[in-house]
C-alpha cells in the first residue's frame, strides 16, 4: 500500500483510481448503513466513505460509535463529489482503524483554561495546522532574507550573568552554586560578534517574566535579532522593513489557503509588501494620541492601547523613533541633537496588533555608556566585557529584535499571542 498524502487526493489527477490515505478522524456520521468518514492529515481533509454492503455492518457499526481522533488507514476509488467537504471523496474497499479514542476530550465550546489542559490535543485542530504552518514560513523567510543579504547566522547563549532589558523581567535559574538568568535578548552577545562578522543575526528563544497576562505578552518566545557595524539607526531600520516586506511577502506567496482557512483579510496584508514603512517620533505619536483625547503626557510610555490608536492612522506597518531616555534601555545611543531621547525605534504593525520590533543604534561611546548602565540602576563591573567593545575599536552600530510570535499574530490575524505558539508559557501556568 502506498499512502498519498490527502493534499495530493484533492485533484482531478487521480479521479478513478484506486488510492490508499491514512490520518485522524475528524468527523464522521452514519447515515443509513454507509459511513461518512472525514480523515485528517498533516495536507487536508478528505471523506471516505464505508458501505457496509461493501465492508460489513460490523466495521460501519463500530464507526458509528468511534471516538473522533481515531488513527485510521483507508483504500477506495476516489470520486468527485461536490457535496463532500474538499469536493472529493474515497469510496473505500479497505479501511482498518489504527488506534482507538474514545471519548476524546475536545468537543467544542470549551473554555480557555480546559483548552490550555488540553493544548496537548487542542494542536491537532486544522486551524492550529494552518498557524503552524505559517510560522514555518514566517522563519524560513526570516532565515532566507539575511542569507541573500550577506549576514552571518550564530548561536548566542541562554544563561546569562547580566539583564539586557531590565531587572523586572528577569527568569532566575540556579546555576551550579550561582544564580544565572535566562536571556532577554542576545542583542549584548550579538555586539561581541559583529567585530569579527560585521553583520551578524540569530534566532533564539527569549525570556521574560512578564508580571500580568495579555494578549502579546509570552513569558518564553522567539525572538529574530539582528546587529550590524557600521550601520546608523537608519540603515536598520531599512533592514528592519526589508526583513517584514521579505516575510509578508513570502507568507502571500506560499501560505495563501492557511490565510484564507483562518479568515485573514488578505488585502490589508498585501500593503505591507511596499517598502519603505512610514516614520514617525514619538513626539508626533504624543500628539496625535492627544489629539484623539488621550490622557498621555510626554515621557510616557506608549503600551498596548496607546499603540492600537496609533496603528489606526497607518494601513501598513510603521516606524515610532527616538523616544524618551527614561522609557528606553540603556544601551540606546542618546540622539546628539537632542539627548532628552535616544535612537531607537519600534516597528509597529497595523490593523491594531502595534509592536513587533524593537531596535536601535547603540551607544559606540564608552563613558557614556558607563553612565547609562548607572543611571540605570546596573552595576557597571557585571558590564565589564560589554564596556570593553567600546574600548577596542568602538564602531557605530545598530540592531532589532523581531518578536517572532506577534508577527506570527499580526500576519496571521490572531487574537491572542496563545495562539502563536504550540506550548504558551505566561505567569502560572508552564504546562504542559
Ligand atoms: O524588548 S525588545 O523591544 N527589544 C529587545 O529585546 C532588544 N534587545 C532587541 C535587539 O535590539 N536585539 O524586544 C524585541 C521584540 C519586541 O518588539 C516584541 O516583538 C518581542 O521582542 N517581545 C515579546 N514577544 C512576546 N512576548 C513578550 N513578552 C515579548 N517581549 C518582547
Amino acid at each position: 500500500m502506498i499512502f498519498q498524502p490527502i493534499k495530493q487526493l484533492l485533484s482531478e489527477e487521480y479521479v478513478g483510481r484506486r488510492v490508499c490515505l491514512r490520518g485522524w478522524i475528524y468527523r464522521r456520521s452514519v447515515v443509513g448503513g454507509k459511513a461518512f468518514v472525514r480523515v485528517r492529515d498533516s495536507t487536508g481533509i478528505i471523506q471516505v466513505v464505508v458501505d457496509e454492503s461493501n465492508l460489513g455492518e460490523e466495521l460501519v457499526k463500530t464507526l458509528k460509535d468511534i471516538g473522533l481522533e481515531a488513527s485510521v488507514e483507508a483504500c477506495g476509488k476516489l470520486v468527485k463529489q461536490p457535496k463532500a467537504p474538499t469536493g472529493f471523496e474515497v469510496i473505500a474497499d479497505y479501511f482498518n482503524i489504527v488506534g482507538t479514542s474514545r471519548d476524546f476530550p475536545i468537543k467544542g465550546g470549551e473554555g480557555v483554561e480546559y483548552l490550555l489542559d488540553n493544548r496537548h490535543l487542542v494542536l491537532r485542530s486544522p486551524r492550529y495546522t494552518a498557524i503552524w504552518k505559517i510560522k514555518h514560513t514566517v522563519l524560513e523567510a526570516g532565515r532566507e532574507w539575511f542569507n541573500k543579504n550577506g549576514w552571518w547566522e550564530v548561536t548566542p547563549p541562554i544563561l546569562t550573568a547580566s539583564a539586557c532589558e531590565g531587572g523586572a523581567t528577569l527568569f532566575p535559574v540556579q546555576y551550579f552554586d550561582k544564580v544565572a538568568y535566562l536571556s532577554q535578548s542576545a542583542q549584548l552577545y550579538l555586539e561581541v560578534m559583529i567585530f569579527s562578522l560585521e553583520k551578524v543575526w540569530s534566532l533564539t528563544p527569549s525570556f521574560r517574566a512578564e508580571q500580568s497576562r495579555t494578549r502579546r505578552h509570552l513569558a518564553e518566545y522567539w525572538h529574530l535579532e539582528a546587529e550590524a557595524a557600521w550601520y546608523d539607526m537608519n540603515d536598520m531600520m531599512k533592514v528592519a522593513e526589508e526583513l517584514v516586506a521579505h516575510i509578508v511577502s513570502r507568507v502571500l506567496e506560499e501560505r495563501r489557503s492557511e490565510l484564507e482557512q483562518l479568515g485573514r483579510n488578505i488585502e490589508s496584508l498585501k500593503k505591507a509588501v511596499e517598502t519603505p514603512y512610514p516614520r514617525i517620533k514619538y513626539d508626533e505619536a504624543i500628539e496625535i494620541l492627544q489629539k484623539k483625547g488621550l490622557n498621555i503626557q510626554w515621557g510616557a510610555d506608549l503600551g498596548a492601547d496607546e499603540e492600537r490608536v496609533l496603528t489606526q492612522e497607518f494601513d501598513k506597518p510603521f516606524f515610532v523613533t527616538h523616544f524618551p531616555k527614561e522609557i528606553k534601555s540603556f544601551y540606546m545611543k542618546l540622539d546628539p541633537g537632542n539627548p532628552r531621547v535616544v535612537l531607537g525605534f519600534d516597528l509597529l504593525a497595523p490593523e491594531g496588533y502595534g509592536e513587533i520590533i524593537g531596535g536601535s543604534q547603540r551607544e559606540d561611546d564608552y563613558s557614556k555608556l558607563v553612565q547609562r548602565i548607572i543611571e540605570s540602576g546596573y552595576k557597571v563591573e557585571d558590564y565589564k566585557w560589554y564596556l570593553d567593545l567600546r574600548r577596542y575599536g568602538s564602531v557605530v552600530h545598530s540592531g532589532f529584535g523581531l518578536g517572532v510570535e506577534r508577527v506570527l499574530m499580526w500576519i496571521a490575524g490572531l487574537e491572542h499571542i496563545r495562539d502563536a505558539t504550540p506550548f504558551p508559557r505566561f505567569r502560572g501556568r508552564i504546562y504542559p
